[in-house]
């Protein structure tokens, strides 16, 4: 994807994840908007315009699903900070999730357990290998956990997957993390 597309897709997760004050739209309990409502307003605000056209084609091109369009709305599928429902119910996950991040990090983690921080949920990957990517935003070299979603799911745990191979839940115990 070009650098102008990236820089696009950076700033509607920032206004669908983050700041949709920034343009003057709202979002609904799920983290909808109106699509048209969301172009134009986000127009008036950034210097780039945007288009349904160029937001379709940003969802084409990107490596992850970021965003989802139903009907006449969007919302971006994970990342939020403003607190938002999952619009999918949550599901029994696979038997092992994973969660790539720095070294830093990992050595709280170990003790701690999986904490949502600044996010609305704890973000978990589907492959080892889309672990690897999301640590590689904050470490070389990651650490990845791999997490007993299942018995985690069994102990209470509610799991809730998105259409990007990202789940998301509340909080993962240390007991339920291996570094692998
Ligand atoms: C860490 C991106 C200390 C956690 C990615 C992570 C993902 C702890 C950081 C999505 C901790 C939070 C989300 C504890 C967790 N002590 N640190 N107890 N528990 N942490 O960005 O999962 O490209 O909120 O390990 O690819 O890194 O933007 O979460 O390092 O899918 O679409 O606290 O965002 O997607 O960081 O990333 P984040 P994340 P996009």
């Amino acid at each position: 994807m070009d650098h102008q597309l990236t820089r696009l897709s950076k700033r509607l997760s920032y206004v669908l994840r983050h700041h949709p004050d920034k343009i003057g739209i709202q979002l609904d309990r799920y983290g909808r908007v109106d699509l048209q409502t969301l172009i134009q307003k986000f127009n008036q605000h950034f210097g780039t315009p945007i288009s349904e056209k160029i937001i379709r084609e940003i969802m084409k091109k990107s490596d992850k699903q970021r965003y989802a369009i139903e009907g006449h709305t969007i919302r971006a599928l994970y990342g939020h900070s403003i607190p938002v429902d999952p619009l999918t119910p949550p599901t029994v996950p696979p038997e092992k999730l994973y969660h790539g991040t720095s070294h830093a990090a990992a050595k709280f983690i170990v003790d701690e357990g999986l904490k949502k921080m600044d996010r609305d949920f704890v973000h978990l990957s589907a492959t080892p290998k889309m672990a690897i990517e999301v640590g590689k935003r904050r470490d070389p070299l990651p650490v990845i956990f791999e997490i007993e979603a299942r018995k985690a799911a069994l102990s209470g745990g509610l799991f809730y997957p998105t259409e990007s191979g990202v789940w998301l839940v509340d909080k993962v115990l240390a007991q339920f993390l291996k570094v692998i």
